[in-house]
């Protein structure tokens, strides 16, 4: 081969090694351009400054820095980054150089609180500051929106990994966050419980209260009261297979909630809501006779017998095993819709029950009805309602009880979003996405202000539902509305500018595998 053709040959070599092979040094712009900035986040941050020159590039070499107390969040974000990119992320206690995202916990100043961090994104490396894990926690969440969606895949993608650059310091309105799953109408097995959490934990909500027994379904185990899983479990609405969780199985939905930093509330519903626990054990009974189960979807019908003895044996033997079983502080009491107990009935009860949750060591959280009780200042009402006022409610708050704000007509992921939607009711009204987002927890109810709202819940009653799907498709694309409803600054949040940041949201749910309802109020994208 002459000496020229030896060289050509020898050039092109080097050409195509140096496009296509190993040391990429192809244009810059591939491998710098973010598809998200610090400003498309939901929730919305407190402060968010973004800076394209400064976009960081995850390579297979980044390694994930963290201090002891951030090692549990540092392992949870290998986690998220590892699938779609392929790459080893090591956490490690100590790294040198660039090419890291360190978690840091401690001295992120006092602005950001328990609950906030300070992230900063730059072309060397990612720097995420809070002063708990669970601010990291929360930090973590952002930097996640920051990754291309193609970050939400579960199978490696071929494509580079580009961090968009910028700084936030954030931090919560709220620190009562809320999602509400009603697994007593139906039942839903541990696993689509933690799909659940997952699926809201990325937008930082921090509580699950699971609605665990009702007319047609009892879903706890109570070793003293066996029948209440083994007979009240059987049944769900319309007939269907029903089921419950173990004690250790509830444990492990726990330990797993806590795991993303979500704090489950259970709730036994009394006096009212109790057909299950009455179907299952006759002395609950007023005359000791057996009453049928019921899978309808009819409220109002069933209470306790307040006036029997038994009836407070088993009301300390049910929340002496859950409080046993849940670190969080508060067990909820229901008290809604006690239709079927007379209103003197239902203050002898409460003054009968309230105690109980105090003796092991909980604060009460019940719907807003138990206002009229004039319950322990540390109880918790949750608003429930449709209308602006609620004298019970105000004066509640009066004496210094902190409301959570849900009322139906703006938070009632059950409520169809609109005439033709295949599931869901409509008792409360159509709740589309605007509707969702547009109100504020601090101005809804008269006499109920900033200081007297502890935060807001999401409830998802499961009447007309029985899968993930059905859960997700009522809950996506409302409840990243409040989310951010529960975290951002009252004053920095709009319809027009949100509907924009949701529309980004979607290819993250797409690659999630959630179906969501493609409202026509957003240009998905
Ligand atoms: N109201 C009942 C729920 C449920 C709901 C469905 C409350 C507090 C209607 N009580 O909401 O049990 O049936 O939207």
């Amino acid at each position: 081969m002459s000496k020229r053709l030896s060289t050509t040959v020898l050039g092109v070599a080097v050409l195509s090694l140096v496009t296509f092979g190993l040391p990429a040094t192809a244009s810059a712009a591939q491998h710098t351009k973010a598809e998200r900035t610090v400003t498309d986040v939901v929730p919305a941050p407190v402060d968010a400054k973004p800076d394209p020159r400064a976009n960081f590039r995850l390579t297979p070499a980044s390694v994930i820095r963290a201090d002891r107390d951030g090692r549990q969040v540092a392992e949870y974000l290998a986690g998220l980054l590892r699938p779609a990119t392929g790459y080893r992320l090591p956490v490690v206690s100590d790294h040198r150089g660039g090419g890291a995202i360190s978690l840091e916990t401690g001295h992120a100043g006092d602005r950001v609180g328990t609950e906030g961090y300070r992230l900063k994104v730059s072309s060397s490396g990612v720097s995420l500051r809070a002063n708990t894990d669970k601010g990291l926690f929360s930090g973590v969440q952002t930097l996640r929106q920051l990754f291309p969606s193609a970050i939400e895949a579960t199978t490696v993608q071929k494509r580079s990994w580009v961090v968009s650059g910028g700084t936030v310091l954030d931090y919560p309105r709220f620190g009562y966050r809320s999602a509400m799953l009603d697994v007593a109408r139906h039942f839903f097995t541990p696993a689509q419980v933690k799909l659940y959490i997952d699926q809201i934990a990325q937008y930082k909500i921090n509580t699950l209260h699971l609605h665990l027994s009702d007319d047609q379904g009892w879903r706890i185990e109570i070793k003293s009261w066996p029948k209440l899983a083994t007979v009240g479990g059987l049944t769900a609405v319309g007939g269907g297979p029903g089921g419950y969780y173990t004690q250790d199985q509830y444990t492990d939905l726990v330990r797993y909630a806590a795991s993303r930093h979500i704090t489950i509330v259970p709730e036994i519903d009394m006096p009212g809501h109790t057909n299950a626990a009455q179907h299952s054990y006759a002395e609950l009974n007023c005359d000791g006779k057996p009453i049928p189960a019921r899978t309808d979807i009819e409220v109002g019908y069933s209470s306790l017998c307040i006036n029997k003895d038994i009836t407070y044996t088993f009301v300390d033997d049910v929340l002496r095993e859950l409080a046993a079983i849940t670190p969080g502080k508060y067990l909820n009491i229901g008290g809604d819709e006690a239709h079927a107990t007379t209103p003197e009935d239902y203050q002898t009860f409460a003054k009968k029950v309230q105690p109980i949750v105090a003796k092991y060591g909980k604060q009460i959280t019940g719907w807003h009805d138990i206002a009229k009780t004039n319950p322990p200042l540390s109880a918790v009402p949750q608003f429930w309602g449709t209308t602006g006022t609620d004298a019970n409610v105000a004066a509640a708050a009066a004496r210094g009880n902190k409301i959570l704000m849900s009322p139906a007509n703006k938070a009632y992921m059950d409520m169809k979003y609109h005439p033709q939607t295949p599931l869901g009711l409509s008792w409360a009204g159509f709740i589309e996405v605007k509707t969702g987002y547009d109100w504020d927890p601090a101005t809804y109810l008269q006499g109920v202000t900033e200081q007297n709202v502890i935060g807001v819940e999401a409830p998802l009653w499961s009447e007309t539902l029985v899968t993930s799907e059905h859960i997700e498709f009522m809950a996506f694309p409302r409840l990243p509305g409040y989310a951010e409803i529960g975290w951002s600054p009252k004053d920095s949040r709009t319809w027009d500018a949100y509907r924009l940041r949701l529309a980004k949201q979607s290819p993250r749910w797409v690659q999630q595998g959630i179906d969501f309802y493609r409202s026509t109020q957003v240009d998905w994208e």
